[in-house]
């Protein structure tokens, strides 16, 4: 008796713990495929195709792409910046404020932060 219902409020927990984890994993997914600009994944760090704008920085400098991918970035400082390329760009970026680009054809895409010289990078199409 005692050890059945041990057991049985065992399985109950293990069963909790089991689909806490599968709740936490999915949610992790989701949010990393959905490219989440802030960052809900828990990682901390920019997803797939996300480049974050962080300490007058673009997070990641350089990125490679395949044609077609649309890349979000996001502005995780207190200071405005741009994304700044030729041709195509964003308008001032406050603190979370993001902007999408789509690169369409391949080719090496360098670009800056008009208010910060030293921020550049470079998106690479392939
Ligand atoms: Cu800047």
């Amino acid at each position: 008796m005692t050890t059945s219902s041990s057991n049985s409020r065992r399985f109950v927990l293990i069963s909790a713990a089991l689909i806490a984890l599968f709740v936490a994993a999915f949610a992790t997914s989701c949010d990393k495929d959905s490219g989440n600009p802030y960052g809900n994944n828990g990682s901390g760090d920019p997803g797939a195709n996300e480049v974050w704008i962080r300490g007058s920085t673009f997070d990641p400098g350089d990125r490679t792409v395949s044609a077609g991918t649309t890349i979000t970035w996001t502005n995780k400082d207190g200071v405005e910046h741009t994304v700044t390329g030729s041709g195509w760009g964003s308008q001032l970026l406050g603190q979370n404020a993001t902007y999408t680009h789509t690169f369409d054809s391949t080719g090496s895409f360098p670009y800056h932060c008009t208010r910060h010289s030293g921020m550049t990078a470079t998106i690479t199409v392939q």
